[in-house]
This record gives C-alpha cells, structure tokens and sequence, in this order.
C-alpha cells in the first residue's frame, strides 16, 4: 500500500450558539486541520488535528504536512504505521526547531491518517484492530452544558436538560473568580443531584493558593476531577495540590509527549491523564501513554480535541479509558458520526478511524490551505 500524495485540510465549524468562552479562550469556531493520505490501492486515509480555527496559524499545520512531513512519507507503505512515526520523529528538517508545538500537530493528523488507512484496508473499524472491544459501554460526560460564557440559569437549565437526555457526567468551566465558580458549581450540583459525576476544568488560570482557596468551597460539592488547575506544565504545583486536597488533579490536553506525562506519573501529580491524539503524535504516541497510565493505575479520558471521533475507537478498546469528553461541535461532520445514546457512545461500526470527511461538510466548512 504505497503512499502517492498527501493534501492537507482545513475546515472551520462552528461551535454551540456561535460563541464559547472557558477560563483562557474564546473562540467561535473548531478547526479541523488535517491530511488526506492517498495511496496505490485507491484507499484514502484521513486524519486531523484540532485548532481554535485560527487561519494564520491553521495554514503553518498544513505547510508543515505539506512541505516538511510529506516529503518524507511519498513512495513509503501506508502500513508501516510506527516506522514512519519514528522516522518523522527524526524528520531532520523538524528536529532542531520543532520539537513540539505546530509540527507535532502536523505529525498528529499524519500518524491518525495512516491508522485509518490500516482499518479501511482491513475493513475494520480501528477498535477492531487495536485488539478488540475490552468493555460494552463508554460512558460519555458532557463538556458543552459548561462554558463561562453560559450565564448562571441556562448554565442550571443546561445541566438539568444533559441529565435528563441520559448524561451521567458533566463538566463545567472554572477559573473566573473563586466565588463566582464556586456558586456556579454548588447550584449546578444541587440541579443534578447526587448521582452525576460533575468535573471541574480551570484551564490552567489559577495560582496554587487561588486553587487550594477554591478546593475548600468546592469540597461540598463532590468534584469528580479538577482539571488543569494550574499552568500545564507545573508538575510540582500539581503535585502539591493533589497531597493538599481532596478533589482529584486531571490533566493532558496540553502535553505533547509521554516524556512529560512520565514526569506527571512519577511525582503521582495527577489522578486522571487525558491525552489528545490531536495534541501529541497521533494515535501512536497516546497508547504509550495510555499503557503507561494503565501500568501506574490512573486512569484515563482522553480530550476531545478531535471531539472524540477517534477517542471513542479508544476508549472501547484500551483498559485504561474510563469515561470519555462529549461535544457536538463537529460529528455531523463525518461519514459515521461520534454519537452518544442514553449516556453512552455508540460503537462505531465503519471501518477505519472516524475521520472521513462528508461532501457537505467540505462543501460548507473548507478554508483555503494555503
Ligand atoms: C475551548 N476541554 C477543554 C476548548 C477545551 C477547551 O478553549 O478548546 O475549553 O478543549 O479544555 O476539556
Ligand atoms: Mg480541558
């Protein structure tokens, strides 16, 4: 199955109601920046990375997959899925200046592409081929009741509506202020009840005495997880905060390589690991994770920078997935959407990643490339 061309994407979809806001970001759209990988069989492959839709920086991905990883791939066998990951690892035009950042994103959407032309091939959806399905449901949680943007009532209503839908989980957003946050969760916990796992996520705002302040009102409420807390890469501040408090750490949308989630693993900084394979190199760096994740016993749910249409593969056949991010934003999408049924995913049946493009989205969303 040899490589023949790859053509990068980008596509621009919106999000709930046109705008969204967490603790550091807002943004109206989700950008999907991505590869087409055509092979000699007549098989295309597709894989993505997720973006805040961002054009400028959008058209740096696809120069990278175009100019510096393409290059390398033309003429290889699409099925050789962990030499070319390590032999674009090592791409010598990427290794002194882009260690992480924009090039790893560029290898993300390669590395996904090539797994999805393994299960087109194999006519086997990618949970099949990453060894079958290891249990009958993957609980889904619903992120998008939860933005800060959302005022106090609808943020209620919202969260009252998921449970009522079949949502068993939900998450919402923190890091505005102390008190603010703090009332916001302990009426949507009140909305909810006692039975619905409700995850906190401050998106890296806070200092570690605004957070320990914060864990003392937000104790009462039952926190399912409180996820990144503090900036990304604080492995002590998180490690602290973990011995201080009694709500969970959670954290790894912005971790690049399983190198720095060892580091997180190894200073027991962190009680959940949510990789993205939008954010690190693919699916193939994510298993890493999620075996070493698995070995030291915390578990993981993966980010949904690719809106869960590859994570959800995951989560049904990896042990260490336990519940996986829900939202909506840009299943319609693709040719099988990632949907959720009573609280649940549904098993994807297609074969390949989940990543196949539909025409109308094409026709809708396409930015240019270039
Ligand atoms: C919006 N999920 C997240 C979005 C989301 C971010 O900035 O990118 O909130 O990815 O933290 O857990
Ligand atoms: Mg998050």
């Amino acid at each position: 199955m040899k490589i023949t061309a790859i053509t990068p994407f980008i596509l621009h979809v919106p999000v709930t109601g046109s705008m969204i806001q967490d603790s550091t970001h807002t943004i109206s759209h989700w950008g999907v920046v991505g590869a087409q990988i055509d092979t000699d069989t007549g098989l295309s492959g597709f894989g993505f990375t997720g973006t805040h839709a961002h054009l400028a920086s959008d058209q740096l991905i696809t120069r990278c997959i175009e100019s510096c990883h393409a290059p390398l791939l033309i003429g290889e066998d699409a099925r050789d899925i962990r030499r070319l990951w390590h032999k674009l690892a090592r791409n010598p035009a990427l290794q002194w200046v882009g260690r992480a950042g924009i090039t790893t994103l560029a290898h993300a959407a390669i590395d996904i592409a090539l797994w999805d032309l393994k299960g087109k091939a194999a006519q086997l959806p990618l949970w099949k081929l990453l060894g079958g399905q290891v249990r009958d449901k993957v609980r889904a949680y619903n992120t998008d009741i939860g933005w800060l943007s959302i005022p106090d009532e609808q943020l209620v209503a919202g969260a009252a509506r998921a449970v009522e839908d079949g949502f068993t989980g939900i998450k919402i957003k923190v890091g505005s202020s102390v008190e603010r946050d703090a009332r916001r969760l302990a009426m949507v916990r009140d909305a909810i009840g006692p039975d619905v796992t409700l995850a906190i996520d401050g998106n890296g705002k806070w200092d570690l005495p605004t957070c320990l302040r914060f864990c003392r009102l937000a104790e009462a409420s039952n926190v399912y997880w409180f996820e990144e807390p503090l900036w990304y890469d604080d492995v002590k501040g998180h490690a602290q905060l973990a011995r201080q408090s009694n709500i969970p750490v959670a954290l790894g949308e912005q971790l690049y390589t399983p190198d720095a989630f060892a580091e997180f693993f190894a200073q027991q900084a962190i009680h959940w690991a949510q990789p993205d394979v939008t954010r690190m190199a693919g699916l193939t760096d994510v298993l890493q994770v999620c075996d070493t994740a698995h070995s030291f016993r915390v578990p993981v749910a993966p980010h949904a920078g690719d809106m869960s249409q590859m994570h959800v593969h995951l989560a049904y056949a990896h042990p260490a997935v336990a519940v996986l991010e829900y939202i909506p934003w840009i299943k319609d999408c693709f040719t099988e959407p990632s949907e959720v049924v009573a609280g649940h995913f549904r098993l994807p049946q297609e074969p390949g990643a989940g990543t196949t493009p539909t025409a109308a989205a094409w026709a809708r969303f396409r930015q240019p490339a270039h």
